[in-house]
């Protein structure tokens, strides 16, 4: 139905008027978009089935990547993409009468994640079948995706997200393949063939109903699954009341924690995480069960990888079935399990590092904590013999301790592979966050820098980029993207950068007829487009570009002959809930932009536009069109970020910080075509350990800084009274933790840079091709080989077509 657009337009009519019972003349875009919808998904479910059957007759080793999120986005474009079928699809549309791209704009992203961990799940698993790699993802199908964030007054609220309102048409739900849970209830020991076992007993059950979404690769038959899990009530009898029972089981999958960072410890977050490897670990052993017979050669077979510590209890999981159900003795089944679990560290926050209050564990997992009582007692006595006498560094390794299970060591004990997410974050684990486990295992711990997948954020969100890279070297790059490297020689053309300059001036002009249709307000394309989006956080350091922005403002005030290009300041962000901090720095930005937006006396040279919930699908207008890319957090704390990948293959330059992947863009690129600025993570780490940093003396001696750090309290900024005084405190009371006052004048001098370059065109845009021809390095398809190559030990498995 998709081989000509003849026969496409036929058979959309057909199933048009098949679903909806209503003439063409009739029918919606949300019609339209369902029926297309459908059709995609029974054209991909032949090869699904067909994937499905390789894998089950298959000898391969499969992996489950294992994720409490995943920030999909949108998937109609992206299938369509990745099946060929794109230009047949839009052009018989075009002939119907219909917009490929207002049809696309119905779909609800599916928003599944926070921000970097779950867009890399995704990321990951388009790699994995594009690869033609036997990798799935096992997730949770929340009802409610991360929050919708809308501006009232400049403050952020929240409203729930309501991405399956309308249905979802990648989904198959399978309930003959649903899997029992376990809460609470107590565990029951028994003699069997005198030998002493233990069973979890009267329990509260509930039911993981699985859906599944096919994950279609790029020009391949492959198609992957990522089965996401639902709660639902279990027919069996229960002490509670019924619809109490009703509502509290279905509560499990009926939000994600909308926090990136700050472990809540929260009860139903500890729920989550065991729901999904519970249901998960179930299914995957049912599976082998039925394949395999024995369990003894699973780790040969199978890998789990645990995308941070959210999934970690799939160790104790899989000891409880190997001990409980399989009967094997303690020896076996560790031996099985250290060798099954594969596990990638985030952050090194220490706010975000989980700890389970063992008395809130306890109770909810009876089984699985005295499991984890055992991993913990067996290496202490090993630690003990390795180092005798070492009680406190026995002590800070322990995973049960002070009344807390610490989640991140009981990933490292259990697992035989650990990594970081770039170089210097992997540096910063062995060295510092995890010395001591370094010390250890040493051979445990490696690093895998993350990737983009190059599909949907250059191929998918910037055709006109596409095409031109197309016409210029082919599209042998496009499969293996270190081919980007040929259009080195283009960055001293001047037709090819006379073309880029189009390209970007197009996806400029895009964004900003987006802008002026969401905010009323209308920016000039030839002003500098200088862009930060990510989650907002105090180390993301967001208030630091503000203060550029305050300042230029003043600048721009006291001295009207004060020379800058025009620039449009873009931001998006949404911040925890529950992070008063953050959402603060919302409103300050919020109430920057009407300041500057407004003032005449700016006469338009300076722009602050403040993007609605930024998201998937508005993030793939954004990165086209920028200029420049903002990657100015702390140095050593953002453990890679993906956005400053994404800016970078869509041609923008990097201003930042020699933190996280930054650090590789650098070595790729040459640090003559970005920004570099500010404190290094060894200074920064320094100052933690040693001291030395005194940010009032920044403020006493920058006047620059001392004037926008008053106007934060001294009514420069009507109408909120003593609203950012917390912001002013954290600076110079608190001593200003990010370092912002003190990576202050260096980042002016960089913005200088950026304004200077920016000016002559040439230059800049010749800076701007080596970023896209340097940036294959950062394709997740790279990532995704490393990983299987390195960790998983996977063989790409299928016939190419
Ligand atoms: C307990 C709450 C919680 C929730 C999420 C703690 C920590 C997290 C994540 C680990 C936060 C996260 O998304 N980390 C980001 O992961 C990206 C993908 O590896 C990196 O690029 C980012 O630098 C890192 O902040």
């Amino acid at each position: 139905m998709f081989s000509n657009k003849e026969k496409f337009k036929a058979a959309f009519l057909r199933k048009l008027e098949s679903m909806y019972g209503k003439s063409f003349q009739e029918s919606t875009p949300r019609d339209h978009y369902h029926t297309l919808g459908n059709m995609v998904r029974e054209y991909i479910s032949a090869n699904w089935i067909a994937t499905n059957e390789r894998n089950r007759a298959a000898d391969e080793k499969q992996v489950y990547y294992l994720s409490i999120e995943f920030l999909l986005g949108r998937l109609l474009g992206s299938n369509l993409l990745n099946l060929g079928i794109q230009e047949v699809v839009e052009e018989g549309l075009k002939e119907l009468g219909l917009d490929f791209s207002a049809i696309e704009e119905i779909e609800a992203d599916a928003g599944l994640g926070n921000g970097g961990l779950g867009r890399l799940a995704a990321c990951f698993l388009d790699s994995l079948a594009s690869l033609d790699l036997p990798g799935h993802g096992c997730g949770i199908r929340y009802k409610h995706g991360l929050f919708d964030q809308k501006f009232v007054d400049g403050y952020q609220v929240e409203l729930p997200e309501q991405w399956l309102r309308h249905g979802n048409v990648w989904e198959v739900r399978k309930p003959d393949q649903a899997v029992e849970i376990n809460f609470w209830g107590k565990v029951e020991s028994y003699i069997e063939d005198g030998k002493e076992k233990f069973r979890h007993a009267k329990g509260e059950a509930i039911t993981a109903v699985p859906y599944d979404m096919p994950v279609v690769g790029y020009q391949t038959d492959t198609v992957n699954m990522l089965r996401l899990w639902s709660a639902e009530p279990a027919p069996f009898p229960t002490n509670k009341d019924i619809m109490q029972y009703k509502r509290d089981t279905e509560a499990v999958s009926e939000f994600l924690y909308p926090d990136d960072t700050h472990d809540e410890g929260k009860i139903l977050r500890l729920k989550q995480q065991y729901f999904l490897v519970a249901a998960s670990i179930g299914s995957i052993i049912r599976s082998y069960r039925k394949k395999n017979g024995s369990l003894i050669d699973f780790h040969k077979k199978v890998t789990i990888h645990i995308n941070d510590t959210h999934p970690v209890l799939a160790i104790p999981e899989l000891m409880r079935i190997l001990l409980d159900e399989e009967n094997m003795s303690w020896e076996q089944a560790w031996e099985i399990t250290s060798h099954t679990i594969s596990y990638t560290n985030h952050t090194t926050l220490s706010e975000a590092l989980e700890k389970w209050p063992t008395n809130i564990f306890q109770p909810l997992l009876p089984r699985i904590y005295m499991i984890v009582e055992e991993i913990n007692e067996r290496f202490c006595a090993d630690l003990w013999k390795k180092y005798p006498g070492q009680w406190s560094r026995i002590e800070d390794m322990a995973i049960l301790a002070h009344g807390l299970v610490k989640m991140a060591h009981l990933a490292v004990v259990g697992s035989f592979s650990v990594n970081g997410v770039a170089k210097i974050h992997t540096e910063i684990l062995k060295n510092r966050e995890m010395r001591l486990f370094y010390e250890a295992f040493p051979d445990k711990f490696n690093n895998k820098t993350n990737g983009i997948t190059h599909r949907r954020w250059l191929l998918k969100a910037n055709p006109q980029l596409t095409s031109l890279i197309q016409d210029t070297i082919g599209h042998g790059w496009m499969k293996d993207t270190t081919q980007l490297r040929q259009l080195d020689v283009y960055a001293n053309d001047s037709a090819f950068l006379e073309k880029l300059d189009q390209v970007k001036r197009e996806r400029k002009q895009i964004l900003g007829e987006r802008i002026r249709k969401q905010t009323g307000i209308v920016i000039d394309s030839d002003s500098i487009f200088d862009v930060q989006v990510k989650r907002l956080h105090a180390y993301k350091r967001q208030l630091l570009n503000v203060f550029h922005i305050m300042y230029l403002y003043n600048r721009l005030k006291e001295d009207s002959s004060f020379d800058i290009h025009p620039r449009t300041f873009i931001f998006g962000a949404k911040a925890s809930p529950g992070y008063y901090y953050a959402k603060r720095v919302i409103k300050l930005i919020n109430s920057l932009a009407d300041k500057v937006n407004n003032d005449p006396a700016i006469n338009g040279r300076l722009k602050v536009i403040f993007l609605e919930n930024y998201r998937v699908s508005l993030a793939e207008d954004i990165f086209p069109a920028a200029d420049v890319s903002e990657q100015i957090s702390t140095a050593s704390k953002e453990a890679s970020g993906t956005g400053n990948m994404k800016f970078m293959m869509n041609g923008a330059l990097t201003i930042g910080t020699l933190d996280g992947a930054n650090i590789e863009i650098k070595e790729e690129v040459g640090e003559e075509n970005m920004f570099i600025f500010g404190l290094t993570a060894e200074q920064v780490l320094n100052y933690y350990q040693n001291g030395g940093y005194r940010s009032s003396e920044y403020y006493h001696h920058d006047k620059r800084i001392q004037q926008v750090l008053e106007q934060l309290i001294n009514g420069f900024f009507p109408d909120v009274d003593d609203h950012f005084e917390p912001i002013h405190d954290s600076l110079l009371m608190q001593n200003d933790e990010y370092f912002v006052l003190k990576d202050f004048a260096s980042y002016i001098d960089a913005q200088e840079r950026v304004d200077a370059a920016y000016r002559n065109r040439n230059h800049w845009l010749r800076m701007s091709a080596k970023n896209i021809a340097h940036s294959g390095f950062f394709s997740s398809d790279r990532t995704i080989r490393q990983y299987a190559n390195e960790i998983w030990g996977l063989e790409p498995s299928y016939s190419k077509r």
